[in-house]
């Protein structure tokens, strides 16, 4: 369960008022005390994420949240207001969480709009069925007819329903999460080269790698890993050439170079846009290098802050390809983590990184946050193999 990279799990979170039963609810599910429950409102001040295997859904992570504030005018209400938008930026489906002994409907309808302005799908939760017989058919009516559960967090009644139902609601990507299952038939064989010196601990093969060989396996396809040094003696002693040919994008050059004309080539980066966001949206992006102009400025984006100790990529490798490419000085900003500026106007384009921490849905933020201002959007890998001329070679018909 822990190895799966956050950025694959379903983020599921958990909204309402406060005092409304979001922590408990979020302890029955985890079937642990993850977050603080207490009979004071605002028990809860800061998003808790809480990664875990939830049957039958599979790997999540529940996301705890402060409780609706009505002060959103003034500065605290206005930075939690921030912090639940922030949240919701992250969530691939919702729980609502309702009291049916409220008669205004305000609150929830306010965020219930900013759910549905990000498509995000809400499963309204109709909490305290120990204290009282509760009817949902108003709550039903007034907010889209989404489906609602009746439950008792703190007695534990109904939380199998919950469990079902955000199985049910869970957006189709979270169905069918595969990498490469849909690019390989039975008995293909896909070859995975890797460096001679891999970036992954001793012992261990990148996450990729493993979530690579499973889909292989569940697609009755056949896959070797070798290193760029075996990988022409291999091609060598193979019967057949390989279907599948996925490398590193430092890489590419050479696989393309040494790989059958019959055989496909891609990179683990390019899969992982593939299924994380838009890929045509990427592919477009990339090709924004060519206008580049001494002066212009570039936004580089980091999800994380492994960049910072393994980062020739982002850091230096990166942008003196583009600085060259641009024929002289860009402006370059790099920024990590959270931190993504919301004017990007001032960019000529954005370049990502594989965000292999985020969620699908995260990095479509940001992407959906480019496009609607006109900025191109891309990744290194993309960048990389466009600035080789290889992006034909890697993107072929099979991969769209
Ligand atoms: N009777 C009853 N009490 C409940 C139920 N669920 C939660 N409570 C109680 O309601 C109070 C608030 O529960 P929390 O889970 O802390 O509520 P919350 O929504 O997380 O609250 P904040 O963090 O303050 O926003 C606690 O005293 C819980 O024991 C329930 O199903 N029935
Ligand atoms: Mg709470």
């Amino acid at each position: 369960m822990s190895k799966t990279t956050s950025g694959n799990r379903l983020h599921v979170a958990l909204f309402g008022r406060k005092n409304i039963g979001k922590s408990t609810l979020l302890n029955a599910l985890a079937g642990a005390s993850a977050s603080a429950v207490a009979d004071s409102p605002g028990t809860t001040q800061e998003p808790l994420f809480y990664p875990m295997e939830l049957d039958p859904v599979g790997p999540v992570v529940l996301i705890d949240t402060a409780g609706f504030e009505d002060n959103e005018h003034t500065e605290l209400g206005g930075i939690r207001s921030r912090k639940l938008l922030e949240v919701m930026d992250q969530t691939d489906l919702a729980l609502l969480m309702f009291m049916d002994t409220n008669e205004d409907y305000t609150l929830e309808k306010r965020w219930y709009k900013e759910l549905a302005n990000r498509h995000i799908p809400v499963l309204g939760i109709i909490n305290r069925i120990d204290d009282r017989y509760v009817d949902a058919e108003p709550i039903r009516v007034q907010f889209d007819e989404i489906p609602l559960v009746k439950i008792s967090a703190s007695n534990r009644v109904n939380i199998n329903r919950v469990r079902q139902s955000i199985r049910r609601t869970a957006p189709f990507e979270f169905e069918r999460n595969t990498i490469v299952g849909d690019l390989v038939k039975p008995r293909d064989l896909v070859l995975l080269v890797t460096e001679d010196e891999m970036k992954a601990p001793r012992f261990r093969l990148p996450n990729i790698h493993s979530q690579i060989i499973r889909d292989i396996l569940d697609q009755g396809a056949a896959s070797l890993s070798v290193t760029e040094t075996e990988l022409v003696p291999t091609l060598g002693y193979l019967n057949k050439a390989p279907e599948l040919i996925i490398t590193d994008p430092e890489l590419l050059e050479a696989v393309c170079a040494a790989a059958p004309p019959s055989s496909t080539v891609t990179t683990f980066s390019l899969l992982l846009a593939r299924q994380k966001g838009n890929l045509q949206l990427l592919i477009d992006g990339a090709k924004a290098v060519d206008s580049l102009k001494p002066g212009d400025r570039v936004l580089i984006a980091e999800a994380c802050k492994v960049h910072e100790t393994q980062g020739e990529t982002s850091r230096s490798l990166l942008p003196e390809q583009l600085h060259r490419k641009a024929g002289g000085a860009l402006l370059i900003d790099v920024v990590s983590g959270l931190d993504f500026p919301a004017d990007l106007t001032p960019y000529k384009m954005v370049l990502h990184c594989n965000a292999c921490s985020f969620s699908r849905k995260q990095l479509m933020a940001r992407m959906a946050k480019s496009e609607a201002q006109r900025v191109p959007f891309t990744n290194y890998g993309l960048v990389s193999a466009y600035l080789k001329g290889l992006l034909d070679r890697t993107c072929p018909e099979v991969v769209y």
